[in-house]
């Protein structure tokens, strides 16, 4: 591993900030520090970068090319240094310039390119694949405002746009040379070729954009491996000339220069909801095929049989959203290289691969084959094809069966279904957890498995120990490697070694009071973000994931509400005291989950300002979560919140960063959990709720009725009544919506997350909570043993699985040589 050498860094961050800014490091400000301290360091890997796309064009590899719409990449500053090792001498060099690396690196913006759990995995994927080596590309968008920033003014959210790239990404490189054509609309005519005398699909009279990549690094941990996440940006292809004003293209010529302007402004900030906007299938194409387009001219670079192309390359598809590749790879193969319809499919077939991330109905993604037609004419009708073979296969293997076609068929009612699409063409079709896997293997995707089953396969979802660890928590980082070593660090397996410490009462203490400490700075960056005074002595509970329905935050504030109306009938009652911790941010459109934001920040102010509970409770909403916030958050906590409605969380990956740092998982049996609970023990976790096959059988009856529960359990039906009667807002029907979608329910159909159902069995479950709490000795193990036993939720695993059983990769060694 190349060393680094602390006097040529100081002076390489002075020289940066010179020739950058014009000032001494006396003279700059934070965010000058933090650009010039980014460029050292982008030197620095720089080699490492060159060398390991040398070594992989030198042995040829295998490439995967994770295809995403979203990367939720965090700040990239402190990963890289933590995966460089340099921390130390990073550290001390930045010291000895009389700077601080934290406050240093609290100047970088997130790179928030993602909404939530999907994007952030993509994230946590791109950190294995270069720790352990293998050649992987991620593919997306370089959106030019990213997730938005949240703001909470008077408890309500306003969204912000979030301006990441106001000072310039110091780490990306932009690569002209690599820019590709992307084209929409227009029509598709046949002409003869001339060459071959066959007939061929030209698109013509469409609008195009040139599509410019722009790198990031991707730093591996201390192994010289550093891999390319490539965004691309959107340019205009013709600038206006006098020839377009002559030919009367003016017209096109603004709408080519408007189409580039647009395509990559903003991230769709939906999680788990598709918004069906066309602007959307255009940044899919637009990625899609500019990743293609070049992933098929690097290949024939240095290889000259397309047909072999499986061999070295694989475009692994995360969710639908990048489904259309497939379409696109056709179109290369058929229209560019003239290869038959069969063969070109087989090629497809060897060449991709689906990850399904949902079964929620409203995030499958259905276009209108109208808006389709139009928008990518060739590429509709390359589906048209791949449709009208698919449902004469599906018509062979079932010849009685004529419900198979409507509930499989590519296109049907008028739509293009992009999983269905994926499935048929794909070699793999993976859910992130295995009870999600078997829901898609025995429900959802049923008719797919009983034609396909060999395409079927899980790979639970996992999240680097480097950054959730190492970065996020170095106090407990420092414990863990001085118990064990520090091969946790790349193989978190060893993790369980720590789990004879549990029995130890000094090393038990130890582990709480880094807890506690944790505890301290999360207080303050509540104090100073929020003015709420917490208790770092109080139980730290906290739920921070995306707003929705599904994940029932809802059902967490109801039994805040519950426990304050306990305390104050009973003041006396013992009682541990609790910190209730949300984060989350909810889509602009959704307004069900902002009026759930509304109603936890109106708890917050009436429970945080009664002073007759004596702090006893107190409720924290935490603005604007995100990545960077998130390490300290986790951190902290003390009981991970993960109660989603069995079977709709597919996986969840926040659970295993609360895990990893000795949080105990309140939770369903969904996603997952079940893993996790199978992995620590049910006696160190506290699980409550219906199970999946309760939930369905439900969904299947319709026997479930709220009103029973509101009318037979009176402290429910008291929580509920004051969602309207003036105790949390003066505006009575501030919180009506969703105190009728708990009786009422959603289209017709009784409260679809089984809030009341559950709310009994949750409120139990959180006695046990505060038991077990009680009795220190007990939670220190239950939590040390937590920690010890996360080694199977490492992205590591994950990534070794997916190379090894889908996309067939070699781990590459890299030398520097410089
Ligand atoms: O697989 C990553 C992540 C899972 O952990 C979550 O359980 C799941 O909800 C999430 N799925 C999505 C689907 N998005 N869309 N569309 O974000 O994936």
């Amino acid at each position: 591993m190349k060393e680094l050498n602390k006097e040529e860094f100081k002076s390489e961050v002075e020289d940066y900030v010179k020739v950058l800014f014009r000032k001494s490091i006396k003279e700059a400000d934070d965010q000058q520090i933090f650009q010039a301290v980014a460029y050292a360091v982008k030197d620095f890997i720089v080699d490492q970068w060159m060398a390991t796309h040398r070594t992989y064009e030198e042995k040829d590899v295998k490439t995967v090319y994770y295809l995403s719409m979203e990367f939720l990449m965090g700040r990239a500053l402190g990963n890289i240094i933590i995966n460089l090792k340099g921390n130390q001498a990073i550290k001390e060099a930045i010291e000895e310039l009389g700077l601080n690396l934290d406050v240093i690196e609290d100047q970088e913006p997130d790179a928030a390119l993602g909404n939530g759990g999907l994007g952030r995995l993509a994230a946590c994927f791109l950190d294995s694949l270069s720790t352990l080596g293998y050649a992987a590309y991620g593919c997306g968008i370089r959106y030019k405002y990213g997730m938005f920033k949240q703001v909470i003014e008077n408890g309500y959210q306003i969204e912000k746009p979030d301006d990441w790239l106001k000072y310039g990404n110091p780490f990306e490189i932009k690569r002209p040379e690599y820019a590709v054509e992307v084209k929409f609309g227009g029509y598709v005519s046949i002409k003869k070729d001339e060459e071959t005398g066959r007939n061929k699909f030209v698109q013509e009279n469409y609008q195009s954009v040139l599509a410019v990549p722009y790198d990031l690094p991707v730093v591996g941990y201390n192994n010289n491996v550093v891999n390319t996440l490539r965004i691309w940006d959107a340019e205009a292809i013709d600038t206006f000339n006098l020839d377009s004003f002559d030919k009367g293209d003016y017209q096109k010529a603004v709408e080519q220069q408007n189409l580039a302007r647009t395509i990559c402004e903003v991230l769709y900030p939906n999680d788990n909801h598709m918004a069906g906007k066309e602007l959307r299938l255009k940044q899919q194409y637009f990625f899609v095929s500019a990743s293609v387009q070049r992933a098929v001219m690097k290949y024939m670079e240095k290889h000259d049989d397309i047909r072999k192309i499986h061999e070295k390359v694989c475009f692994q598809l995360n969710d639908t959203h990048p489904t259309v590749a497939v379409a696109e790879l056709m179109r290369i193969l058929v229209d560019e290289y003239n290869i038959e319809w069969d063969e070109a499919w087989h090629i497809t077939n060897k060449t991709c691969a689906y990850t399904n991330h949902t079964i929620m109905s409203e995030a499958l993604e259905k276009w209108p084959l109208e808006l389709f037609s139009r928008l990518l004419p060739r590429i509709y009708q390359i589906i048209e094809e791949i449709n009208r073979r698919f449902v004469l296969d599906i018509q062979r293997a079932y010849p009685d069966d004529y419900g198979k076609v409507e509930r499989m068929a590519i296109i049907y009612d008028g739509q293009v279904k992009m999983a269905h699409l994926a499935i048929a063409a794909g070699f793999s079709v993976n859910g992130v957890a295995r009870l999600h896997t078997e829901i898609l293997k025995n429900q959802e995707l049923k008719d797919f498995y009983q034609m396909m089953p060999e395409k079927f396969n899980n790979k639970t979802n996992g999240i680097t120990q480097r950054r959730f660890l190492l970065h996020g928590n170095p106090l407990l980082a420092d414990f863990v490697t001085k118990k064990i070593g520090d091969d946790w660090i790349t193989d978190l397996k060893h993790i369980d070694e720590l789990s004879v410490y549990t029995d130890d009462e000094m090393s038990r203490k130890e582990f709480m009071n880094i807890k506690y400490q944790n505890k301290v700075r999360l207080a303050k960056y509540i104090k100073e973000h929020n003015g709420i005074e917490v208790n770092p002595r109080s139980i730290f509970d906290v739920q921070v994931k995306r707003l929705h329905e599904y994940k029932r935050q809802l059902l967490n504030i109801l039994h805040v509400m519950y426990l304050y109306n306990e305390l104050k009938k009973n003041p006396d009652k013992e009682f541990y005291p609790r910190t209730f911790i949300f984060g989350a941010k909810a889509s602009a459109g959704y307004h069900r989950a902002k009026s759930i934001i509304k109603l936890i920040n109106s708890v917050a102010d009436v429970v945080n300002n009664d002073k007759s509970i004596d702090g006893k409770i107190k409720v924290v909403f935490i603005e604007n979560y995100r990545v960077s916030n998130a390490e300290i958050i986790f951190a902290a906590a003390d009981v991970s919140e993960q109660i989603s409605t069995a079977s709709k969380e597919a996986s969840g990956t926040g659970n295993m960063k609360f895990m990893l740092n000795g949080a105990v998982t309140l939770g369903t049996m969904d996603g997952a959990n079940v893993e996790i609970v199978e992995e620590v023990g049910k006696e160190n976790a506290f699980i409550f709720g219906l199970s999946s096959d309760e939930v369905i059988a439900y969904e299947h009856n319709g026997q479930y009725n709220p009103r029973d529960i509101y009318n037979t359990d009176g402290d429910i039906r008291a929580v509920l009544t004051q969602l309207v009667d003036g105790t949390y807002s003066s505006n009575l029907d501030e919180f009506r919506d969703i105190y009728n979608s708990l009786l009422d329910g959603q289209g017709g159909r009784p409260d679809m997350y089984f809030i009341l159902k559950d709310f009994r069995s949750y409120a139990e479950a959180q006695e046990r909570v505060s038991a077990a709490y009680a009795d220190t000795a007990k939670w220190a193990k239950m939590a040390m043993l937590n920690t010890a036993k996360c080694g199977k939720f490492s992205s590591d695993r994950t990534i070794e699985e997916y190379a090894q059983e889908i996309w067939h990769l070699e781990k590459v060694k890299v030398e520097v040589t410089t």
